[in-house]
């Protein structure tokens, strides 16, 4: 197994986190996204991935590699690939549907619009500087998370669902990281706080954090 990723991605902190969880040894491969106009653009790196985005996963335990993107792809296939070992997705339809929920509102209503790619055209196209990028990111990481505190206050107990980690755990850590960088104000969010305060004393979540990559700077 091998992860192409960044250190500072959240997405691909999403899967080191899930790899852990799901106890998968797997060979890390940095892909720099701003050294050199980004590497997650080279000819090299577009083959495996066209998007041009971390993280890509590569999964050679089969006669042939096989190719993944989209974190929350990966996270699924790994789930199901490795059942034994902690399950991120509930069995019951209703449980599943609502983990999802939680983790596409963080991965896809949040984190998308306060992407690199993102901050960066809003630089060269509007001439947003580093404040108006901030507060951009800021405000959308807010919203998010003003909504996901409230969709948890009946679930949460350890966790977002109770006291088993699931993939909706997985996602908030790292946009929780992420909310820091850009200086939100956690004291909104108490649940969620709370949360990713248990989350982080995991050793699966210890190991994939950031700073402890061997591409962290
Ligand atoms: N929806 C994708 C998002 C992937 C993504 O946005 N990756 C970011 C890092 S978190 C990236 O590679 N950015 C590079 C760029 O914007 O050029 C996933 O979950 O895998």
């Amino acid at each position: 197994m091998k992860l192409y990723g960044y250190w500072r991605s959240s997405a691909s902190y999403r899967v080191r986190i899930a790899l852990n969880l799901k106890e998968i040894d797997y060979e890390y491969i940095p892909v720099h996204l701003v050294k050199d106009g980004g590497e997650q653009h080279s000819n090299e790196y577009k083959l495996l991935n066209p998007a041009e985005l971390v993280p890509t996963l590569v999964d050679s335990d089969n006669e042939s590699d096989i190719i993944l993107n989209q974190s929350l792809a990966i996270i699924e296939y790994l789930d199901e690939r490795f059942p034994e070992t902690n399950k991120l997705i509930p069995d019951h339809k209703l449980d599943r549907a609502r983990v999802r929920a939680v983790a596409y509102d963080l991965a896809c209503d949040a984190q998308p619009i306060q992407n690199l790619r993102v901050l960066q055209y809003l630089e060269q196209h509007f001439n947003a500087d580093q404040n108006a990028k901030t507060a951009w990111a800021k405000h959308w990481i807010e919203q998010a998370f003003a909504s996901v505190e409230r969709r948890i206050q009946n679930s949460a107990a350890d966790f977002c669902f109770g006291f088993n980690v699931s993939m909706a755990d997985v996602v908030l850590v790292p946009q929780y990281y992420n909310a820091q960088r850009f200086g939100v104000d956690m004291s909104h969010y108490p649940l969620i706080k709370r949360v990713v305060d248990n989350c982080n004393k995991l050793e699966a979540f210890v190991q994939a954090a950031p700073e402890a990559q061997p591409d962290a700077q």
